[in-house]
């Protein structure tokens, strides 16, 4: 947090959207990982890698929502965000979005076992995602609520995947794409929300940089996550890393 930020150095509501949308150049629509996946360079291998590891993330954002519920002392905005959980966990005749993960994970070839077992879940995606719920455990509700803002970015992404995938990836039967045609209605419902309460908290020059800080930490995450995945499972110019297994092999046969 930098010191001594003037009083005079608050921006209007118009200014402080601006300075939070321009932090979009650090979103993961940029990682080399996903340039990969929609440029279509991607191996099966590399996509099922990315499916199975994006599920934790999946399955984290309802029990990271239920903790900015707990917290939340706000009765109306508690009634507009447990729609968030629902999207989520399904309700009624929806089976909701960690199911549609799975019906992804399923299309392109991983079963459902491989998938919800999370055993192709890797130490930097464990480490950043469960980092991302433990900040909303702890920190006060609308800085959590301010994370959530990488959304802002996020109707791109899905619509670049659903403009891309099918002609790169035809194996990856197309009911499997519904759940980043679901998030792109709501990623923009969640963001109006989201970026109301935002504008409105964060309402001094102090609690204006504390919120581009946050939005940096949650860019972090969704940045480490795809780290992690391009040393696993390489990139177009680059090897994955051996595997502690591969390490253990070349050990025995030195
Ligand atoms: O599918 C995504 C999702 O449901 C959410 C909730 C939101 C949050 O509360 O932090 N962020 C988010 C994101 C989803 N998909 C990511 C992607 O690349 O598919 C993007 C991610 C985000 O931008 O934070």
């Amino acid at each position: 947090m930098p010191k001594n930020v003037n009083q005079s150095d608050c921006w209007d509501r118009e200014e402080f959207e601006s300075q939070l949308r321009a932090q979009g150049a650090a979103y993961h629509i940029h990682h080399p990982y996903n340039v990969m996946l929609n440029t279509g360079q991607a191996t099966k291998t590399q996509i099922r890698g990315w499916v199975a590891n994006r599920f934790y993330y999946q399955q984290s954002i309802p029990i990271k929502d239920a903790a900015v519920l707990a917290a939340c002392d706000d009765r109306e905005i508690r009634r507009e965000w447990i729609q968030r959980i629902l999207d989520h966990d399904g309700y009624g005749d929806d089976p909701g979005g960690i199911e549609a993960w799975i019906k992804l994970g399923t299309a392109t070839g991983l079963s459902r076992e491989e998938i919800t077992d999370l055993r192709h879940v890797l130490p930097g995606v464990r480490f950043a995602i469960d980092a991302y719920v433990n900040f909303a455990r702890t920190r006060p509700w609308q800085e959590s609520v301010c994370a959530s803002l990488t959304e802002l970015f996020a109707p791109a992404i899905h619509k670049q995947r659903l403009a891309t995938w099918p002609e790169h990836y035809p194996w990856i039967e197309s009911g499997g794409l519904q759940y980043f045609r679901n998030r792109v209605s709501q990623a923009r419902r969640d963001v109006e929300h989201g970026l109301s309460i935002t504008l409105d908290y964060f309402n001094t020059a102090e609690l204006q940089q504390r919120a581009l800080a946050i939005l940096q930490f949650k860019l972090d995450i969704l940045w480490q996550i795809s780290d992690a995945m391009a040393d696993r499972y390489g990139l177009p110019d680059r090897a994955p890393l051996p595997t502690l297994a591969e390490i253990s092999q070349n050990a025995d046969t030195n």
